[in-house]
Order: structure tokens, then sequence, then C-alpha cells
């Protein structure tokens, strides 16, 4: 039988650690077919972003028809969006119901420093994406300041619940990395919460785990699994990356 269909709108990273590259990978690691959309390209390396590209909405909004063409991918993410026209390139089709699954990775800056998405990109993605997400995907720094309120302890997030559920997603995975101690991801649903823990495994370099994350998310939502099953193998992937890069080489 065919592999299932994951479709990935992201920025490209000619490290090829973080965006298009590590979702095709991620995909693939999950067994799933990747279809892809390049949103942004970035240039860029261990010193961060050199150089960026946005490309126009036209072509992306072409890229989006192609990629949708055959048959439906059974689910999709979104990655660096670069700016506000192209955050509505992809509500468009999430509103005609063209994006099923959609997995909201609010990605803004490169974790070595350069923006991906500039302040009104940020703005009408809280605004207009969020609504039609079906899981986002926040640390605790993004989903603070989506509710105007800092996050910094696992019951800082409990107590938010209402509100974060409130900007409209189905669901929320509220990542965890930026606690002390171990790392716990939250997620949260209409129907019930889920903490994911698990160890802390220290590693210098996290560049493109977010990315691994969401990616891995939304292959377990393309597999069939719930929103919290999906997101315990997203906590899992990213802890297989983290320990694979700590192996000596
Ligand atoms: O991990 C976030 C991210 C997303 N997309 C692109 C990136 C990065 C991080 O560097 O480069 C293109």
């Amino acid at each position: 039988m065919a592999r299932p269909t994951a479709l990935t709108i992201a920025g490209s990273d000619s490290s090829a650690g973080a965006g298009i590259q590590a979702d095709i990978v991620t995909f693939s690691r999950e067994g799933l077919q990747a279809r892809t959309v390049v949103t942004v390209v970035t240039a860029q390396d261990h010193g961060g972003v050199r150089d960026a590209l946005v490309l126009p909405s036209r072509l992306v909004a072409a890229q989006l028809d192609a990629a949708l063409g055959g048959p439906a991918p059974s689910a999709v993410k979104t990655g660096a969006l670069g700016s506000a026209p192209l955050v509505a390139v992809v509500g468009e089709a999430a509103r005609e119901g063209r994006l099923p699954n959609l997995v909201v990775d609010p990605v803004t800056h490169a974790s070595a420093g350069g923006a991906l998405l500039d302040p009104p990109g940020s703005e009408l993605l809280v605004r207009d994406l969020l609504p039609l997400a079906f899981v986002a995907t926040p640390n605790l720094d993004e989903a603070g300041r989506w509710i105007n309120r800092p996050l910094t302890s696992l019951d800082d997030v409990r107590d938010s619940t209402d509100d974060l559920l409130g900007l409209g997603c189905t669901s929320l995975v509220v990542k965890g990395g930026h606690l002390h101690g171990d790392p716990v991801d939250l997620v949260l649903t209409e129907r019930g919460s889920l903490e994911i823990g698990g160890p802390r495994i220290e590693c210098s370099d996290l560049h493109g785990t977010g990315c691994i994350h969401s990616a891995a998310l939304c292959a377990g939502l393309a597999l069939g699994e719930d929103v919290m099953q999906a997101a315990i193998r997203a906590r899992r992937a990213v802890e297989a990356e983290l320990s694979r890069r700590r192996e000596p080489r």
C-alpha cells in the first residue's frame, strides 16, 4: 500500500538541520511520504541566518496548489512563514478545508538568530491561522506572549488552559524545554490534558529540534494517531535526535 503523505509548508535551511530539510527527514523516519511548499529560502550556518528571501505569495500559492493536486495529504504542518501575505495564503487554503490535521509550529526566529517571520506575520498567525489549526506547538515564551502573561512553570500553563484554548486552535502542545529541571510537554484539549515527561538530554546543539517535534507530531496524525499519541511520538523523536547528537563522532 502507498505510504501516507504529509505536507510541510516551511522555510529552507541551507545547513539542513532545521526547516523543510528536517521535516523531510523526519517524515521519512516516521514512514511517511513528504510533500513540500517552500516559503523562505535562508542561507545559514552555525553563526545564524546570513541572508533570507521570502518567496512571493503567488509562487507559494502555486506550490500549494501543486502539492495539493493529487490525493490529499493526511496531515499538514507549517514552519517558518516569512511574512503576513504568506500566512494569509496558508489561512485561505485552511479555510477552504484543504489542510487536514493542520499543525501550526509558530516559528519566528532561527535558533542561531535571524527573523523567519515579521511582526505583522506573527500577529496574523495568532489572529487568522491559530483558529484554523488542529494543533499549535508553542514553547512557553510563545504561549505566554499569545495570552499576554509570562508562563514560567507547569502550574502557569495548567492555570492558562482556558485562555490558551480560547485562541481557537483545537489543541495545543506547549513544549516544556524552557522549564527548570526535566522538560514536561503539556497537551491541552477541550477533552482533557496530558503531561509528557522524560529526561532532559543535555546537548549544546538544539538547532531544528522544534521542526523535528512538529514534523513528528504531524506524522503521527497522518498515521491516524490522536493528538496525545502524536505528541508522545514527537517528544520521543526529539529525544532520539538529541541522543544521536551526543554520540561521539
Ligand atoms: O527551528 C526553527 C526553524 C525553522 N525554519 C527554518 C530554520 C529554523 C531554525 O533555524 O532555519 C528555515
